[in-house]
């Protein structure tokens, strides 16, 4: 399939209906990453490429260096096809990865605020949303990545873990796309995300409201990214159980991930607390000693 019109027509056919899928109905895209990475321009992007028209803003861009979505917020793409753009997180730590997984799980309500909470704050938003989320969706994690922001050694293992549990909660490994392509670090990225056993890499520039000029190279590789993606959804699709157990599937991973985490997060106080003692004991003793000797 090499023809744009041929391409563009094969996206837009595609149904979950065609497959013996136990109930699935509608594929969430799910766009993850940092902040400032450039998931909006790239839905955007997406929807310029699919409807062929003029340039429009679907998802609100930032000219700055991010923190602008505030909400999981859905982009229909197609009937089947759907784009979310969720909350960015500015670092990594225990409640920014805990509140990701419950995004990507498809664990929050879709289309509201995304107000943050740590450990339970969060275990108790994950049961209230059960009545507001579709089981039927099936979960497509993508994560952004932008080449200008660059990456170091250092980096790398974090990342590693959050595409290995993003694939241990959706049972795909995440595809990646990278942002601002022409950037200098590209090479450097694209290999050290290869290293990181990802399958999927595609890298793009993204359409942005200063430059949207459509070449047929930029329009095909969106387009061959969509026909990737439908090709894995296919693949997944016969290896999955039903869509009511695939959510509890991932609404115990999701809920374990957080219990174990804030677990974790207690016993760290702990010893922090017994060593602030000790150190308190010690100079109290050392203070008594000076005393006596005077
Ligand atoms: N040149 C270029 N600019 C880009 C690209 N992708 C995004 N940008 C710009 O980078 C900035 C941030 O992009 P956004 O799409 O808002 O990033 P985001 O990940 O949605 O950000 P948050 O929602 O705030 O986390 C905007 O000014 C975009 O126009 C790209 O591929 N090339
Ligand atoms: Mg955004």
């Amino acid at each position: 399939m090499q023809d744009i019109p041929e391409m563009t027509e094969f996206v837009k056919n595609f149904s979950l209906r065609s497959y013996d899928n136990e109930g699935f109905s509608r594929v969430l895209l799910q766009l993850f990453g940092f902040l400032g990475h450039g998931k909006s321009s790239f839905i955007n992007t997406c929807k310029y490429v699919l409807d062929d028209t003029e340039f429009k803003i679907y998802a609100d861009v930032k000219s700055s260096d991010g923190g602008n979505t505030t909400e999981r917020i859905t982009f229909p793409l197609t009937d089947t096809l759907t784009l979310v753009d969720n909350r960015g997180c500015s670092v990594m730590n225990d409640y920014e990865t805990g509140e990701i997984f419950a995004q990507l799980g498809n664990l929050l309500p879709l289309d509201r605020a995304v107000e943050w909470s740590k450990g339970i704050g969060l275990m108790d938003r994950i049961v209230q949303a059960e009545r507001h989320v579709k089981s039927s969706d099936f979960i497509f994690p993508i994560f952004v990545y932008s080449v200008k922001k660059g990456l170091t050694y250092d980096e790398v293992p974090e990342i590693q873990a959050l595409l290995n549990t993003a694939r241990d909660l959706t049972g795909i490994f995440p595809v990646v796309v990278l942002t601002h392509k022409t950037h200098s670090n590209l090479r450097d990225v694209e290999t050290k995300f290869k290293d990181m056993d990802v399958e999927r890499i595609i890298a793009l520039e993204n359409f942005t409201p200063e430059d949207h000029i459509k070449t047929r190279g930029k329009h095909e590789e969106v387009l061959k990214f969509y026909i990737e993606v439908i090709k894995d959804i296919e693949f997944r699709l016969q290896r999955m159980s039903n869509p009511e157990e695939e959510r509890e599937k991932r609404k115990q991973f999701v809920l374990r991930f957080v219990y174990d985490r804030e677990l974790e997060k207690k016993a760290e106080d702990t010893k922090r607390e017994c060593q602030r003692e000790a150190e308190r004991m010690r100079e109290m003793n050392n203070q008594e000693k000076s005393c006596t000797l005077q």
